[in-house]
């Protein structure tokens, strides 16, 4: 299946309420206002929805036009409101001595799995990627993350449980150095109940990485769940602040009718999507497509 089915079926319980508001509906006064209401179901935020709505009952659509042509409307809205978030995360990585990717984001949201995901593309695309297990606060993640390794084939560094995350960090990037490792992509802990515990051992791993290369992490990425919607806003807050971030990934739009949020979040933010997960399976990661994700939106 291509990129772009991939990314329209993930996106089809969002894109049905949206995509039913326009689809077979005449264009008069209504319209606007049952667009307006679907897109605040799908968590597009209040503002965006409001916005798109009277944009399109300003707009002066032609006596001829036809839902297609308001379907395409706001696509072009979407897509004017997303293309400068579409960020080529994938090829603006370098093959460096090494070049560090920092994954953070609560629990459940889909780190350890975006970990494996991005290595496997990395791997299928030249590089010898070495992946952390620095989430050493639960013995599960380790186990994920190491069938995740030697299934994809690529290297693991994992320590004690319940050792000291930087310490490991520290020891994966020597490693690295000493095997080639031209990536090295650091899965981390998540858990919310001590946040402050969390970020501490976070803003830790910082330093230590940055004690080998000043300029590392080169690239810190936040794992959101499609599932959480708006409600993500909160989470970016305290990560962005506090930690620093460099793109975002949204995990789960296969199973959200949330996906909408991500409009927001870019709004918000303007924080760049590095890319979107879109299934459990190893390859179902995709690079973010802002035409794509518009028009499958709106059920083009
Ligand atoms: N359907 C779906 N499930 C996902 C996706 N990404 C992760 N998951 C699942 O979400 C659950 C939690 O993921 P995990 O990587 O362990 O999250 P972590 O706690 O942040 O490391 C696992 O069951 C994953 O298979 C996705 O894009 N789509
Ligand atoms: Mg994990």
């Amino acid at each position: 299946m291509g990129i772009f089915s991939k990314i329209k079926s993930a996106l089809q319980k969002t894109s049905r309420k949206i995509s039913l508001s326009i689809t077979g509906k005449k264009i008069d006064e209504n319209l606007a206002q049952e667009i307006e209401d679907a897109l605040i179901m799908a968590d597009a935020g209040v503002k965006i929805s409001l916005e798109f709505s009277q944009k399109i009952s300003q707009k002066k659509f032609p006596k001829e036009a036809t839902d297609i042509d308001v379907k395409k409307f706001l696509s072009d809205e979407i897509f004017n409101l997303l293309k400068p978030y579409e960020f080529n995360f994938f090829e603006s990585c370098r093959n460096q001595n090494p070049y560090v990717i920092l994954v953070i984001g609560v629990n459940g949201n889909g780190k350890t799995t975006s970990v494996a995901k991005i290595a496997n593309i990395f791997k299928n695309s030249g590089h010898r990627p070495l992946v952390v297990a620095a989430d050493t606060f639960r013995a599960a993640a380790v186990e994920q993350l190491r069938f995740w390794a030697e299934k994809i084939d690529v290297d693991i560094c994992a320590g004690k449980e319940k050792g000291d995350a930087a310490g490991l960090v520290f020891s994966s990037i020597e490693l690295a150095k000493r095997n080639n490792n031209g990536v090295v992509l650091i899965d981390t802990a998540g858990r919310m109940q001590n946040r402050d515990d969390l970020l501490a051992e976070l803003e830790k791993i910082k330093r230590v990485v940055r004690k080998i290369d000043v300029g590392a992490p080169h690239k810190t990425i936040l794992i959101l769940d499609g599932l959480t919607g708006q409600a993500s806003h909160t989470q970016v807050d305290v990560f962005l602040h506090k930690i620093g971030v460099d793109g975002i990934i949204i995990t789960k739009l296969d199973g959200t009718a949330k996906g909408g949020a991500l409009m927001s979040l870019v709004r918000e933010y303007q924080i760049p999507i590095f890319a979107v997960g879109v299934g459990e399976d190893i390859d179902d990661l995709k690079p973010f497509n802002a035409r794509d994700y518009a028009d499958a939106i709106v059920g083009l």
